[in-house]
């Protein structure tokens, strides 16, 4: 066995303390790459452990996404469809009319789904637009559904306007290792994505953060990745690994796959250093198979995207979902980690 296999197969961490953790409790990278170097049976029994500690291991939750405002962003982030820089066919479009919302949020909800979350492919909501998604999020919760959004950066006062109208999440992911990010976007440094993050959980909503895998970074940047999550202090409440997916006209379209084995050890290691939070198989299932989506949800991912779309690219449709989750035996859910 090589040290860093030794060292995790002897790693017996204490879990995270619900409040500040000491500096003892951080995740180094080395330790959290230590994690991706066991054996694979290693790991999936552990991050299966940890799973079947805080929650339901057949439980799954349902999100549905909504694209309320769709491409034309001036940002550079080289995996997206809806950059208004890279030539992918995604046609620009206004905010969506509450009404439209609350009949796709209905729909969601009709088809079994626990979460709406709308996405807007902005830089960085004006006041006034947060306003608009405020009276969006307020007629989505009206109907008894969980609410997310994600809409970019954050000013001060924005996420507190969206929590008084409801909001439950906010989604702003960290997208990738520090010392990686860079080759991927350049308009917004990782900082601005701390500092938005910061001013969500400061007004009270919950956070929603996690990456991509499979852009072209090594194992240890994905570790970095993960450490970078697990550190938030608190860890986030939902975590959602997106596989990325290619799109034509943007710069990653050729980007060689990732076996698949390393995603799932990627959710393994994600549910692993966070244990109470809800993991989500996000992107990509649509290129992944049934097997791979099995081994993720052994490796303790309890959420996915509901619906045929994500937010431009397809996503399996609901009767795939309802499928598969029979053939393993697994149901839809509301997910409450047990203390
Ligand atoms: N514009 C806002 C922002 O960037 O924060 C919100 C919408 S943005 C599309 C939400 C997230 O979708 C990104 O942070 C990224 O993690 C994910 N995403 C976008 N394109 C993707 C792709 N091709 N494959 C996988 N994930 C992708
Ligand atoms: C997240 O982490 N993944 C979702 C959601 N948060 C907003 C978005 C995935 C987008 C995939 C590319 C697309 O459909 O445009
Ligand atoms: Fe714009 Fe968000 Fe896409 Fe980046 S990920 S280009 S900010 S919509």
């Amino acid at each position: 066995m090589n040290s860093l296999v030794e060292q995790a197969v002897t790693l017996h961490r204490p879990l995270p303390a619900a409040s500040r953790p000491a500096a003892a409790n951080r995740w180094t990278v080395h330790e959290v790459q230590a994690l991706f170097e066991l054996p694979f049976p290693d790991l999936l029994h552990r991050a299966q452990s940890v799973h079947r500690e805080r929650f339901d291991p057949t439980l799954i939750e349902f999100a549905t996404l909504l694209s309320i405002k769709t491409g034309g962003c001036p940002e550079d982030c080289s995996y997206c469809p809806q950059a208004a820089r890279y030539d992918t066919g995604v046609e620009a479009s206004k905010l969506m009319e509450p009404a439209a919302v609350l009949a796709a949020a209905q729909r969601a909800k009709d088809a079994g789904a626990t979460r709406f979350c709308m996405g807007a492919a902005w830089r960085a909501p004006k006041d006034r637009d947060v306003e608009k998604v405020a009276e969006l999020v307020a007629t989505v919760k009206s109907l008894g559904l969980e609410t997310c959004a994600t809409l970019g950066m954050l000013e001060d006062g924005h996420a507190q306007t969206l929590r008084g109208a409801g909001l439950d999440y906010y989604n702003h992911n960290l997208d990738s290792a520090p010392d990686f990010y860079g080759d991927i976007v350049t308009t917004r440094d990782y900082q601005d994505r701390l500092d938005t993050l910061g001013r969500v959980r400061e007004a009270g909503v919950k956070v929603c953060c996690g990456g991509i895998v499979g852009m072209g970074e090594s194992r240890v940047q994905r570790a970095g990745l993960v450490a970078q999550l697990a550190n938030l202090d608190p860890y986030p409440e939902s975590v959602p690994i997106n596989h990325l997916v290619r799109v034509q006209g943007t710069p990653l379209a050729d980007q060689a796959p990732l076996d698949p084995f390393e995603f799932v050890r990627t959710i393994a290691v994600a549910r692993i250093t966070m244990p109470r939070a809800r993991v989500r198989l996000s992107a990509g299932r649509q290129q992944m198979g049934d097997a791979v989506q099995a081994l993720c949800f052994l490796a303790g991912a309890n959420s996915i995207f509901y619906g045929d779309k994500l937010l431009t690219t397809g996503n399996p449709d609901t009767q795939a979902d309802l499928d598969l989750l029979a053939r393993l035996g697994l149901k839809q859910g509301q997910l409450t980690p047990i203390a």
